[in-house]
């Protein structure tokens, strides 16, 4: 292929600043009667992140330590995104362990699976307590023995059981992706600059909600479990910033060294090896731009896609890759095409680029979003699902996904790229 002449990319995805969001989660009325609270629109807390202001983190830390006073003696669900990674995962239990002081007990839970090699491996060797709830354990459950959802690593649009707890209120969410949407917090912490959430938990720690003591094991494979988080959003702190390497020297004093090294250590599965192996091959680069499907992939094995992400973005002259694969659950008939943008390119916005690129649903939920330097996208594929046993039916169902996608991310990445008349 003839490399063209660097077309600009739209002005969108190249917005060298997180643009000011609009205050229009202002507009959304506040519904639940049980609210006598004091209530911070997002937008409002994103706004209230002035950068050099004087000592906002510190009137941060007293209104969460208020927040958690006047919860005392409550029941919390913490909502961490449906494929948790190190970052929510440690977090959230960062958040339990805060709130237990104020006699507030959580529970940690997600809606989908854990995937990732790592992420099993530092479940199990922390006894990270985090629960999967499927819409059947929903049933299950007297919701009503919540008082409020604590969303952290995420603002709710990254979890497919947010539509049944509607009837919580969200008291508390601190994440570092952009403001996802129209949400009412009581506390709210979102700082996109940030590049972990671990980070964010870890000042908090610091500022006092919760002395960490080396002779608790409990606290130490947290503070274990927040290295990791901070790395792996950092790309082994490659892509940390002062906030980060703050946070993780703090942290030193604590971790075990020999556990993280235990989590590092575990092993890629063959599928997941053969997934990312297919994106090799079916990859296409175009203006610094790799992009790859994968084909179908069993939901156990969704993280090869951002791990293939991972793998695409270190070719030389690719500043972004974009993975993607029909991702199916076979207890549930669910079929779901999920992508993971990654980019080394410090002015491409992965949120800005992903809503762009793929738009919104009916409900105005966005199909993608992100953060520095990465994001992902899910789109529900809806009637087409299943019937894969007929492999007819199947190869064309994934050509014509693989169309779509690739051509909507062509346009943006390419805008001259003309799909009927391309090489
Ligand atoms: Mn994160």
């Amino acid at each position: 292929m003839q490399s063209r002449s660097l077309q600009p990319l739209d002005p969108l995805t190249l917005a060298p600043e997180p643009r000011p969001i609009e205050a229009n989660a202002d507009t959304a009325s506040v519904e639940s009667p049980a609210m006598k609270r004091p209530v911070t629109a997002l937008s409002e807390a994103v706004n209230e992140q002035p950068k050099r202001s004087p000592n906002p983190f510190g009137q941060k830390v007293e209104a969460l330590r208020q927040t958690l006073e006047r919860h005392r003696n409550e029941h919390q669900l913490i909502i961490v995104q449906d494929f948790p990674d190190p970052d929510g995962l440690s977090s959230a239990w960062t958040y339990k362990l805060i709130a237990q002081q104020y006699d507030i007990h959580c529970e940690i839970v997600y809606g989908g699976t854990l995937s990732h090699q790592e992420n099993i491996a530092l479940v199990k060797l922390t006894n990270l307590p985090a629960e999967r709830w499927t819409p059947q354990t929903i049933k299950s459950k007297n919701l009503s023995e919540y008082q409020g959802l604590v969303l952290v690593d995420n603002q709710g649009t990254t979890s497919q059981l947010m539509p049944f707890l509607q009837g919580i209120p969200t008291t508390v969410v601190i994440d570092h992706h952009k403001q996802q949407g129209n949400l009412e917090a009581e506390f709210a912490d979102i700082r996109p600059s940030i590049r972990a959430t671990a980070t964010i938990l870890t000042q908090y720690l610091q500022a006092g909600l919760l002395n960490l003591d080396s002779s608790v094991s409990e606290h130490i494979k947290c503070a274990t479990s927040l290295m990791h988080g901070l790395r792996s959003d950092t790309n082994a702190l490659r892509q940390a910033q002062e906030d980060e390497f703050l946070a993780a020297a703090y942290l030193s004093r604590f971790y075990d060294a020999q556990l993280l090294e235990a989590i590092l250590q575990t092993n890629r599965s063959k599928r997941v090896m053969d997934a990312i192996e297919r994106s090799l091959k079916n990859r296409t680069v175009q203006n610094n731009f790799s992009i790859a499907g994968v084909g179908y992939l069993r939901y156990d094995n969704r993280d090869a896609i951002p791990q293939a992400a991972d793998f695409l973005v270190t070719e030389e002259n690719v500043h972004t890759a974009v993975v993607y694969g029909i991702v199916h659950n076979e207890d549930e008939e669910i079929e779901l095409v999920i992508g993971s943008l990654r980019t080394t390119k410090l002015t491409l916005d992965p949120d800005e680029f992903l809503k762009e690129a793929f738009g919104q649903d009916k409900q105005g939920r966005f199909f993608g979003g992100g953060r520095m330097m990465a994001g992902g996208f899910e789109i529900p594929i809806g009637f087409l699902g299943g019937g894969n046993e007929n492999s007819d039916y199947a190869k064309l169902k994934w050509e014509v996904f693989d169309t779509q996608i690739k051509q909507k991310l062509l346009k943006l990445i390419n805008p001259t790229h003309d799909p009927i008349e391309s090489e």
